[in-house]
């Protein structure tokens, strides 16, 4: 296989909704190229690029997979994500190592949320755009609709190239208004061209004048040409447009049927044309903001966006060579491990396909195999070049399930095949909880989680159950109790005995001192779980000695662990010791703890105490014609409508909601909405549980207290 450099690169991410055909799209990029002589279907289970076991039992896809085609001499870099934004991470993984991000539409749904979530993450990350109208062989297809929503959503840089001449069943037809040609194309992907027919001529013209305007704007000289002459030469054209592109400037539309092969050829033709190589896309940067180029000319450095483990090829990793001119045999440094690694073999990827390469230029895309300790978002460099790059943007969790091993004493194990899942997705975050006793599986949907579960049982051989996880309630008080307690015990031997008088309140920022008490001393301590514990010592007359207090801390400390209420921790609380009594004898440390624990204790079931509970932002991106029902679904969740906002076609409505709650909601939402909203959720503050609540949350732990 020849090495082709960074001119001779493209690198294109296929993104968008789930179904809107990319896979196909995929396949018929690699089949209109001569990569495959057969094409193959998701319905048959046979495409490269879903060709893990779980996307075929599923019908979708789940993994972002490479894939590349050689078309007119370049190599074009094909990285087939998946569309439900349970997998986001891929497309962000995806989207960091390519220069361009082709939205695939759906014809017959317009925008979708897979495409606004992409788009939006390609702006972030300054990544060209271009739209591909796609499955335009359906019965209900539309074009002109989608162009319009486009323009209204991103704007008029969304700018027509290709449009099609018919729509529908026989969809065959595209015309091209930078070469004002019509394209005929049957269905192994060959074409003729042709006249634009008469009927189309002006809709032609008029879509070729708003193009040659869109570009003449980007350009001031180019502006001027265009105003004199009328039109731009066809080299004007040329790089005009592809410098727009590169610089986001336009979002060209493009049109296919992936299924047909009907535009793909003018796809590719368009990939190589127009969109920019590795080294006229935005520069990389590393993690202190400098620039670095892609430039096979200089030092090694590559960025690593994928590890995949499969047991018959091994442990994978993917990655982007960024700098430099990787060559088989080569020792580079993972600085953010401090680890040497070899590259004993390089690849070029097309699905499951591997195939040995002796180098790879600046911008391209390879695997390699048996690394030692590289993972994602790790950067690997010669010694050198000292270089980290910025880490891929991966979307925060917003569900959570708590895993349990079917078979008991096989903790461990599925401990770590989910750490080593993790590792493969970093949208997934695994957490052995100690406060809730249960090993918790952070993500982004139902469809990635069970994924997870799936990976486990077919690649680490272990079965667990996800069930719903504990919530993290706190308690805390709402008034000022005075108590004391004495620890007296003589049984025997030595003695124990301590006496604390202890004054507790809530605390919150500002909250006065009391009048009547002395304060000699105080700590602030921040609490782990979060909020605080104000102890102050307000002993006078040296009633209890200064080397006691610690352990009354300790004892206070301990019973905030396990909260008399739910066992839960306690948080936001003054203590103030104000009175006590020793023994000359008996009193030690330990008396000391008992009695601080127990006086708190008593005095906490006293002081109105409650139990608290998270609560979390939550916004939801829906369309138009579910806000109704979202909106009147909330407060059925304790959820609380704070404001909405419009965006476009959908509304993003902004709430409040209890993760007991939040808990539950993903797979509400999605069958609320078809699967058309997504939401983000953050954790804000701890916040009272309603009466009733509470009533239930103790009687069901006094209950387990019995039980156990
Ligand atoms: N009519 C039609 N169906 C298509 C086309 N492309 C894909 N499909 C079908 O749409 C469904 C989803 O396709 P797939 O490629 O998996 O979409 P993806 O989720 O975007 O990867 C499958 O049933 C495909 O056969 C197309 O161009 N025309
Ligand atoms: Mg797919």
């Amino acid at each position: 296989m020849k090495v082709f450099e960074t001119q001779k690169i493209r690198n294109i991410a296929l993104v968008g909704q789930a179904g809107a055909g990319k896979t196909t799209l995929c396949e018929s990029f690699l089949f209109t190229s001569g990569a495959i002589n057969r094409q193959g279907t998701v319905e048959e289970k046979n495409t490269v690029s879903d060709y893990n076991e779980i996307e075929q039992e599923r019908s979708h896809s789940v993994f972002v997979t490479p894939t590349y085609v050689i078309h007119n001499d370049n190599k074009i870099n094909i990285l087939d994500t998946p569309g439900y934004s349970d997998y986001f991470g891929e497309v962000c993984a995806a989207q960091k190592v390519v220069e361009t991000v082709a939205i695939v539409i759906n014809a017959q749904n317009g925008i979708e949320v897979g495409a606004e979530n992409s788009f939006e993450h390609a702006a972030k990350s300054d990544k060209s755009v271009v739209f591909i109208i796609n499955k335009l062989d359906q019965e209900h297809a539309k074009f002109d609709d989608i162009v319009e929503e486009l323009k209204s959503s991103y704007g008029n840089s969304s700018t027509v190239v290709h449009f099609p001449a018919n729509i529908g069943v026989g969809f065959n037809s595209i015309v091209d208004v930078i070469t004002m040609s019509m394209y005929v194309f049957s269905k192994d992907g060959k074409f003729e061209k042709k006249e634009i027919p008469d009927n189309l001529k002006s809709k032609a013209d008029g879509f070729r004048s708003e193009l040659i305007e869109s570009i003449a704007e980007t350009d001031e000289e180019l502006m001027n040409k265009y105003f004199d002459a009328g039109d731009l030469t066809p080299d004007e054209l040329k790089n005009g447009l592809k410098k727009a592109i590169a610089n986001r400037q336009i979002f060209p539309i493009l049109c296919s049927s992936g299924k047909l092969n009907s535009g793909t050829k003018l796809l590719l033709d368009f990939f190589t044309e127009f969109l920019p190589n590795p080294s006229e896309g935005k520069p990389w940067e590393n993690i202190e903001g400098a620039e670095v180029s892609i430039d096979s000319s200089k030092q090694n450095a590559l960025f690593v966006y994928k590890l995949f483990s499969e047991a018959h090829l091994g442990d994978m990793t993917f990655f982007k060579i960024v700098s430099g001119n990787l060559k088989t045999g080569l020792d580079l440094l993972n600085e953010q491990k401090n680890q040497s690694e070899r590259f004993n073999q390089i690849f070029i990827v097309n699905g499951k396909k591997r195939e040995e390469i002796e180098s790879l230029s600046a911008g391209d895309l390879g695997a390699t195999v048996k690394l030692k300790s590289t993972q994602i978002n790790h950067t690997l460099h010669d010694k050198a070049f000292n270089v980290v790059f910025k880490p891929i943007d991966f979307p925060k969790p917003i569900v959570r399930v708590a895993v349990v091993p079917r078979t008991k004493g096989e903790e461990e194990k599925v401990g770590m095949g989910l750490n080593s899942i993790c590792l493969e997705d970093q949208s997934l975050k695994l957490q052995h909880s100690q406060e809730l006793r249960q090993m918790i599986l952070f993500g982004l949907g139902e469809l990635q989680l069970t994924a997870a579960k799936w990976r486990l049982e077919h690649r680490y051989k272990v079965i667990a159950d996800f069930i719903e996880p504990r919530v993290p309630y706190r308690e805390t008080i709402q008034k000022q109790v005075r108590g004391s307690y004495r620890h007296k015990k003589q049984s025997g031997g030595a003695g124990q005995f301590a006496e604390v008088h202890m004054m507790i309140e809530p605390w919150y920022e500002g909250v006065p001192d009391p009048k009547d008490l002395t304060i000699r001393g105080r700590d602030m301590h921040e609490l782990d779980w979060g909020g605080k514990l104000e102890f102050v010592n307000c002993i006078v007359g040296g009633a209890i000695e200064q080397r006691f207090f610690p352990a009354i801390l300790k004892g206070v400390m301990e019973k905030m662990q396990i909260g008399p209420l739910t066992g839960s921790y306690v948080r936001d609380i003054r203590v103030f010791i104000y009175d006590g009594k020793m023994h000359p004898v008996d009193s030690n440390e330990a008396a000391f703890k008992t009695a601080g624990m127990m006086v708190f204790k008593n005095n906490f079931v006293e002081a109105a105490p409650k139990i608290l509970e998270p609560i979390y932002n939550v916004v939801i991106k829906v369309p138009e014609e579910f806000v109704g029902d979202v909106m009147s679904d909330l407060p059925t969740r304790r959820g609380v409508i704070q404001g909405i906002d419009s965006e476009g076609k959908y509304q993003k409505i902004n709430a409040r909601m209890p993760l007991a709650e939040l808990d539950k909601y993903a797979p509400a939402l999605r069958s609320m909405t078809q699967a058309k909203a997504t939401y983000s959720a953050e954790f804000v503050e701890y916040q009272s549980v309603p009466p009733n609540v509470q009533q239930e949350l103790m009687e069901a732990y006094k209950k387990s207290q019995t039980e156990e």
